[in-house]
């Protein structure tokens, strides 16, 4: 099953949108199996953004993203890569259409407020990255157990 590498940014913990962030993905049908509340490293960010290393927001986007603790997340479920790019909206929340998350709580590029991998290799890349392969479950769900 395809899984993707999501994160609420320091601005969406400070702004309390990690509950929003869950629900919205949970209630969409993906299957959280890992999660980590964590504060990333000056070595992690550069890592994690190497493919924006030498771009002038560079710099500002590694200090902005250990600025605080973020919340790390691997969903699972068919198309979820591509679905979560679309559940995020675009990087510019100007340009962010009113049901995104970033065109619902965003209003700049540089606080953004989540990341979503954005192919299949960089999912398999920063899922790799942030969680050890024991850290992530993958289990059955059936609502209805929980109900009787
Ligand atoms: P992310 O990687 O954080 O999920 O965001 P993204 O794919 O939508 O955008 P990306 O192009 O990967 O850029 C990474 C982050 O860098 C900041 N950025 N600033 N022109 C700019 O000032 C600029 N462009 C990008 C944003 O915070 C973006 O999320
Ligand atoms: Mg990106």
């Amino acid at each position: 099953m395809e899984q993707t590498f999501v994160m609420v940014k320091p601005d969406g913990v400070q702004r309390n949108l990690i509950g929003e962030i869950v629900s919205r993905f949970e209630q969409k049908g993906y299957q959280l199996i890992g999660a980590k509340f964590m504060q990333i490293s000056e070595p992690l960010a550069k890592t994690h953004y190497a493919e924006h290393q030498g771009k002038p927001f560079f710099d500002n986007l590694v200090s902005f993203i250990t600025s605080g603790p973020v919340f790390a997340m691997v969903w699972q479920g068919k198309d979820v890569i591509q679905v979560s790019r679309a559940i995020i909206g675009k990087t510019n929340p100007t340009e962010a259409t009113p049901g995104t998350i970033r065109g619902d709580y965003g209003i700049v590029t540089h606080k953004n407020i989540i990341h979503g991998s954005d192919s299949e290799e960089s999912a398999k890349r920063e899922i790799e990255l942030f969680f050890q392969q024991d850290e992530l479950v993958s289990y059955a769900k059936d609502v209805n157990t929980w109900l009787q």
